[in-house]
């Protein structure tokens, strides 16, 4: 595996950085999780502009033009003969001292991993999958924003405990009003009838771009969707729930906190729209050669 560097493609033993970086020592800093498809990087542009938008948002100044990352990113799926797979970008606040100040530290680190991705496994695909809602909440949004995608997702990371000891695999989180924010590492969509509903993502949503494709999609299969504010009773009473997900794509969920949803089967907008998702991904984005 050959891992991309501050502008060198170095072995995996090579591919270190400093105990001092404050992506490690305050999870400083920005990251990307990227997909790759039948030989292209999928929507690496849309990825590209919500990295340089989270560093924007805590004033981390990326030292390439988005135009040399996308190189940088091709080039990195190249040399590891990526054709189906996941990209991981990060960028580091870099070495500084030990105190929080960030403008201390003047060399913020570049990273791309191209490897592969661990999915839910795949019968979840065909059975939908429980989750439960946790006590843990999404932050304020004027505490870290969900909007930034940070390397600091603690949070998530407690959210996703509680999913675990409660026997399942994902969760729902609440934002500080008792609204549904997402998953832990999801964004989540209800049906009704044939209307598509995701919280906006001032209730603490990441903005997904597999959502933004969902989005998309949705209208052009003769759906409606829109953003709204969620409640759990929303969740309860949908006909469908699922999650998007640049790692998870589009996956059904039939329960939640032990109650069935709909059926209890992945529904037909569910598998209609994971179908049309798995098509356009095999068909838009950057090729790799
Ligand atoms: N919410 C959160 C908190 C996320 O971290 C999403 C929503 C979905 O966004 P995208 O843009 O991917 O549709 C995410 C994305 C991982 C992993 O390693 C997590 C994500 C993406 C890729 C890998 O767990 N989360």
């Amino acid at each position: 595996m050959r891992v991309y560097v501050n502008g060198r493609l170095v072995s995996k033993k090579d591919a270190v950085v400093s105990v001092f970086d404050h992506g490690l020592l305050y999870g400083d800093g920005v990251f990307e999780g990227i997909r790759a498809y039948n030989g292209r990087v999928f929507l690496l542009d849309e990825h590209l502009r919500r990295l340089y938008a989270s560093a924007r948002a805590i004033a981390l100044e990326i030292p390439l033009t988005p135009k040399k990352m996308a190189e940088a990113v091709v080039a990195t799926c190249k040399a590891n003969r990526l054709r189906d797979g996941y990209i991981r970008l990060v960028v580091t606040r870099g070495v500084g001292s030990l105190g929080l100040n960030p403008y201390l530290c003047k060399n913020p680190q570049v990273i791309c991993i191209a490897g592969a991705i661990q999915l839910y496994p795949k019968e979840l695909y065909e059975t939908g999958m429980a989750i439960v809602t946790v006590g843990t909440m999404r932050n304020h949004t004027e505490a870290i924003n969900p909007r930034i995608k940070s390397l600091n997702y603690l949070n998530n990371v407690l959210a996703k405990i509680e999913a675990i000891n409660a026997g399942v695999m994902e969760c729902i989180l609440l934002n500080p009003q008792g609204f549904v924010a997402e998953a832990s590492g999801d964004n989540v969509f209800i049906v009704r009838g044939s209307e598509l509903v995701t919280p906006p993502t001032w209730c603490g949503a990441l903005r997904g771009i597999t959502r933004d494709a969902v989005l998309r999609l949705a209208l052009e299969h003769g759906y409606t969707a829109r953003e709204d504010v969620l409640t759990r009773y929303d969740l309860y009473t949908a006909d469908e729930v699922f999650l998007t997900g640049t790692a998870a794509e589009i996956i059904a969920v039939t329960e939640i906190d032990r109650r069935k949803i709909g059926e209890g089967k992945p529904g037909p907008v569910t598998r209609r729209l994971a179908a049309a998702f798995a098509e356009y991904a095999r068909h838009t984005g950057t090729p790799i050669e």
